[in-house]
């Protein structure tokens, strides 16, 4: 169900299995017909965190996104993209082809099982921040208050790699 009002949300891109770049452009392509893309992030390499041993490393990047669709109905959009890239769902935190998360809807505050919102390690991850930072530093997680730019300083960005701001 489409909702009336236009919000902005941030998406969370990344792949570490198949061809990363390639499946992330066709993302950004597939997301860029779900409402206007008001910023893109610069693709990053990231050494992979939690999950089984022995992961390639991941691209990651980040996108905001002005939609008409709720929150909900993003995010099943989103699972609709990561199947049609061809995902698999077995183990949490494994190896993936594409992983598509909502990080924000607007200042959306949500807690249950299917969605949460803020995501809820978004302000823990450099692979996260360190995209974000791209569109917005500034911006604050709805609940602590804490700034992008602010939770980058606080946690190690080590293994975090700016590959390129073109793709
Ligand atoms: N879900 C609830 N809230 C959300 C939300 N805001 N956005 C539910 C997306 N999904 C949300 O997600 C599991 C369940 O979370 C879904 O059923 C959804 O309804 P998933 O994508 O199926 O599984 P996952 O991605 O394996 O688990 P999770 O907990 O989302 O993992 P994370 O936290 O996304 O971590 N290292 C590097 N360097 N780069 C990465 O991108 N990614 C992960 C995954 C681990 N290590 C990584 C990276
Ligand atoms: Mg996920």
């Amino acid at each position: 169900m489409a909702v009336q009002v236009a919000n902005t949300a941030w998406i969370a891109l990344g792949a570490n299995l198949g061809e990363p770049r390639t499946t992330l452009q066709w993302a950004r392509q597939e997301l860029a017909k779900l409402g206007t893309v008001t910023g893109v992030s610069a693709l990053y390499r990231t050494a992979p965190m939690g999950g089984p041993r022995g992961q390639p490393d991941y691209l990651n990047a980040a996108l905001s996104l002005r939609t008409r669709l709720s929150a909900p109905d993003l995010l099943a959009a989103l699972h609709n993209l990561e199947t049609r890239a061809g995902r698999e769902r077995r183990e949490r935190w494994e190896a993936r082809i594409l992983d598509l998360d909502l990080i924000l809807y607007g200042e959306l505050v949500i807690d249950t099982p299917a969605l949460t919102l803020p995501h809820p390690r978004a302000w823990q991850r450099a692979f996260v921040l360190a995209p974000l930072a791209d569109l917005d530093p500034l911006r604050r997680h709805p609940e602590t208050g804490e700034s992008v730019r602010a939770a980058l300083d606080r946690i190690s960005v080590d293994g975090i790699l700016k590959e390129t701001s073109d793709w």
